[in-house]
């Protein structure tokens, strides 16, 4: 049986990744399979966006590096906040350079990416040696990573043997627990998709972002998680309100999938 007609529960008591087991986990008990994109600008904003729509979350997706006031405290509050909300936290970091300098990059810096994000991702133009650099420093510390197999935008490049080799590098990688993109990729090792670039009835932007529903991308594609940035905070909404119908049409189309 694919792994897209199993419980997020039970694929949870299989995985052999301690993070991926903790998602899972987390995803039962919120009966969420929504990630918000929390694209704000500001410390004050980050942490209020956070603890207001973090009970409908599995995952909090951030960019660190647009807080302007980014500092260690933020961190703290953060952690403190998925620890209450029972959230996990991914940094889209996209990494994308030689072994050694995105070694020092994820675990180094002003950022320290390795000691708070559960999960953070890059693209494989470099190589598989990327791989081994971010392991080097993750592993150890129990996290994961996504490769970018595909991403959401108007013509974007990843596709075809790009994406295919993306696929055969997770699965020779314990490290990688999975990728961002639009559909399952594989069956090996039960590797995750979590998918950008969705929306209930949004229009693409100005900038290439195209979106699609999540039936398109969970029941009909056999994503396991929604990413939703604009479509719960965007001009005008309420993200309570937004979340919380994100978070139903995300868990609805999760059940159409495993009750086909
Ligand atoms: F890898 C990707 C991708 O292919 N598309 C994306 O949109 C990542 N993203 C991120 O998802 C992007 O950086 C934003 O943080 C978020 C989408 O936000 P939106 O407001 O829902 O369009």
């Amino acid at each position: 049986v694919s792994f897209s007609q199993q419980t997020y529960a039970s694929r949870g008591e299989k995985h052999a990744h301690p993070v991926i087991k903790q998602l899972f986990a987390t995803m039962e008990r919120k009966k969420s399979n929504l990630s918000l994109a929390a694209d704000v600008g500001t410390k004050a904003e980050l942490l209020e966006i956070a603890n207001k729509v973090g009970p409908y979350i599995c995952v909090l997706k951030t960019h660190v590096d647009i807080i302007s006031d980014f500092d260690r405290d933020l961190v703290d509050q953060l952690q403190a906040l998925a620890a209450k909300h029972d959230f996990l936290i991914f940094e889209d970091r996209k990494f994308a350079d030689i072994g050694n300098t995105v070694k020092l990059q994820y675990g180094g810096g002003i950022y320290r990416i390795a000691d708070w994000a559960h999960i953070t991702n890059c693209h494989v133009i470099p190589g598989e040696g990327i791989i081994h650099g971010l392991a080097e420093v993750g592993m150890p510390k129990g996290r994961g990573l996504l490769l970018l197999a595909e991403m959401s935008s108007k013509g974007m490049l990843a596709t075809g043997t790009y994406t295919d080799k993306n696929v055969e590098m997770a699965v020779n990688n314990d490290f990688v627990v999975g990728f961002i993109g639009s559909r399952r990729f594989t069956e090996e090792r039960d590797l995750i998709t979590m998918t950008p670039g969705v929306g209930l009835h949004a229009s693409d932007d100005a900038l290439g972002q195209q979106y699609r529903t999540p039936e398109q991308i969970i029941t009909e594609n056999g994503s396991d998680i929604i990413i939703v940035g604009r479509g719960i905070y965007g001009p005008g909404k309420d993200p309570v309100a937004e979340a919380q119908r994100y978070r139903e049409a995300g868990w609805n189309a999760y059940l159409n999938r495993i009750n086909l």
